[in-house]
């Protein structure tokens, strides 16, 4: 089905060139986006068993694929980003000078298209029409990177068009070579607005809109250009009045952003009329608007959503977007109904099963997990019954409150605010959570993960921070959204969650949109501003969650704080004289107040 170029811009056919050269293809294949050339897609993936068709009544038009077992994550330790100096990189990041690098990933990627095709996938990142949204190219030969990136970014000659003959394009070339875990590398060069990734085939590796370019590539670019990629979920809450109010939210991979994003309101606040409007589920593209209020969009189409644990209770609306055109990665199949399993979808695992990686499997008897923990969803975001009707908006939602959370089974209160701007951009660098499957490495263990950008960041983590702050400046404190940590995660001695989490994190927002309207008081502690317990509404849940329980979860415990501050003390040394002077103050001021 080799295809002509969709463009003549000069500076896309000259890169082309080059790589096609260099990896040599069989055949190059140009996307356009087009129903008749996905069907075409999924229909040769299928036959080389890339792809297994589910059941056409049950779910329509989705497909289960599984990744090779070594390659199921992102992986942060072979995640390099490539600036001239290793101080640009900064101290959390792993670096490779750019021409060293080029040379290795070019002897890796030599050659290895031969017997392949090569796709050409123009997309944009954002509404095409929006003055937000940028594009890229991605270059692969994998059938499943095009179908994931069809429903993830906005794909097609569009794109082009809107770019014209500029040269302001991100190149992304990836090669799944033999998926060789020892040559995987995952590469970001901000400098030069190009990403190249070897040896894997799985989600974040290698759908090169998403974590590579809307956030380490654009968080790079945003710094230059005086805009912020941020890795936020964006909702919208509406009042009874009809009022909606927009929430970013920056938790850690896997610690809740699709469950808050998609959250159906408890039944005490469905019936007075709230309602909940997801605008995104993973990243958030911010700029000031006209009226001085920070506007956000998400520069994605779709969800790539952690598949364990999504069930009718926990989160419908996110069950709800996989019930068509989606595809499934590493999960668990039902032979016998031909769709998709994963532990918690439901009591009933199928008997007669294929599970993760590829074994027959008896759900029912069988002591090993069907699917990988951090087996994936990717749903078109409009199949989601919540989609804000603002999602398409090309100038994107006006901001109320900023929320940084983490994973802590301790320490950190269910909810606090942040005295100001600085002290919030503060509260967000100091961010800790236990690690989860979403990366390679040791689940529960906890790391310093700051505005859960750790991974993500494309440039040094003190100039990021320097940049919120400076972000800041420029915003009149009236209209700054206003800045707060949550921790839907606190567990009991017994290692039980202490609070219900899910629909019911509404009560914290609730608390969170009343504080940003100045409607509620609260109680000044060492770290900020908590709730009082009064003031965060259990009815309904009262059987749950006793007032006691919600006063603990509430608690500052100072000790535990003046070793907290020691530990933030030690992170903050790696970065040297290059820590922003404001948040050294904080973090003494901290230390006073406790
Ligand atoms: P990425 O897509 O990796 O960036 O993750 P995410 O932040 O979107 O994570 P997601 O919403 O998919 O949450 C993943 C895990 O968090 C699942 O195991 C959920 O069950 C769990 N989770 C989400 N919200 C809550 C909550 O409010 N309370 C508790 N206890 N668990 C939650
Ligand atoms: C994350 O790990 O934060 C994700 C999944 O959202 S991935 O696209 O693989 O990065
Ligand atoms: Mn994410």
């Amino acid at each position: 089905m080799e295809n002509k170029a969709l463009t003549t811009n000069k500076s896309i056919l000259a890169w082309l060139d080059e790589k096609i050269e260099l990896v040599k293809p069989d055949k190059i294949v140009w996307i356009d986006g087009s129903q008749e050339q996905i069907d075409a897609l999924r229909a040769e993936a299928v036959s080389t068993g890339e792809l297994t068709k589910l059941n056409e009544e049950l779910a329509p038009d989705c497909y289960l694929h599984r990744t090779h077992p070594n390659d199921v994550a992102r992986v942060e330790s072979r995640t390099l980003i490539c600036t001239p100096t290793k101080e640009e990189a900064g101290p959390t990041n792993n670096w490779m000078e750019p021409n060293a690098c080029y040379q290795m990933l070019y002897d890796i990627a030599r050659d290895s298209y031969k017997g392949r095709t090569m796709y050409v996938i123009p997309y944009s990142m954002g509404p095409v029409a929006s003055p937000f949204a940028k594009a890229g190219i991605e270059v692969t030969d994998s059938i499943y990177v095009v179908l994931n990136m069809c429903i993830m970014t906005r794909v097609g000659k569009s794109v082009l068009d809107k770019l014209g003959d500029s040269n302001d394009w991100v190149r992304g070339l990836h090669c799944k070579c033999d998926i060789d875990e020892e040559k995987r590398y995952i590469c970001q060069f901000p400098q030069d607005n190009t990403i190249i990734s070897v040896n894997s085939g799985y989600g974040g590796n290698v759908l090169l809109g998403k974590k590579c370019f809307a956030l380490r590539i654009a968080s790079y670019q945003g710094w230059k250009e005086g805009w912020q990629a941020e890795h936020m979920l964006i909702l919208g809450v509406e009042n009874p009045k009809g009022e909606v109010k927009y929430i970013c939210a920056a938790f850690p991979s896997a610690c809740g952003k699709t469950n808050l994003a998609m959250l159906i309101p408890p039944e005490v606040y469905r019936e007075k009329g709230y309602k909940v409007w997801c605008v995104g589920d993973d990243i958030s593209w911010i700029r000031k608007g006209p009226d001085g209020r920070l506007y956000a969009i998400n520069p994605e189409n779709g969800f790539f959503g952690v598949a364990p644990g999504t069930n009718a209770h926990s989160n419908p609306n996110a069950l709800a977007a996989t019930k068509k055109g989606t595809i499934f990665t590493n999960v668990a199949l039902n032979l016998d109904t031909m769709t998709a399993w994963w532990e918690d979808l439901d009591n009933d695992p199928p008997e007669n099963g294929i599970d993760w990686l590829g074994n027959p499997w008896n759900g029912k008897t069988s002591d090993v997990k069907g699917a990988h923990p951090n087996s994936r969803f990717t749903a078109p975001a409009v199949n989601c019954p919540c989609l804000s009707p603002e999602f398409e908006n090309p100038n994107g939602v006006p901001i109320s409150a900023i929320v940084f959370g983490g994973r802590r089974a301790k320490l950190a209160p269910l909810v606090y605010q942040s005295r100001d701007w600085n002290n919030g951009v503060f509260v967000g660098s100091i961010m800790a959570s236990e690690k989860t499957a979403a990366a390679v490495g040791k689940v529960g263990e906890l790391r310093r993960d700051p505005m859960a950008m750790l991974p993500f960041c494309g440039y040094n983590m003190a100039d990021y921070w320097q940049h919120w702050i400076d972000i800041g400046k420029t915003l009149d404190p009236d209209k700054a959204p206003k800045i707060f940590n949550v921790n839907w995660f606190r567990k009991s001695d017994e290692g039980k969650f202490l609070w219900p989490g899910f629909g019911e994190n509404l009560r914290v927002l609730e608390w969170i949109l009343k504080r940003c309207e100045g409607e509620v008081d609260a109680k000044e502690t060492a770290i900020g501003y908590v709730p009082y317990a009064e003031d965060i509404n259990l009815s309904g849940i009262e059987d749950e969650v006793s007032m006691d329980t919600l006063k603990s979860i509430l608690e500052v415990d100072n000790d535990l704080w003046k070793e907290e501050a020691d530990g933030i003390g030690e992170f903050y040394a790696q970065f040297g004289d290059k820590l922003p002077e404001t948040l050294k103050n904080e973090l003494d001021s901290l230390k006073a107040s406790l």
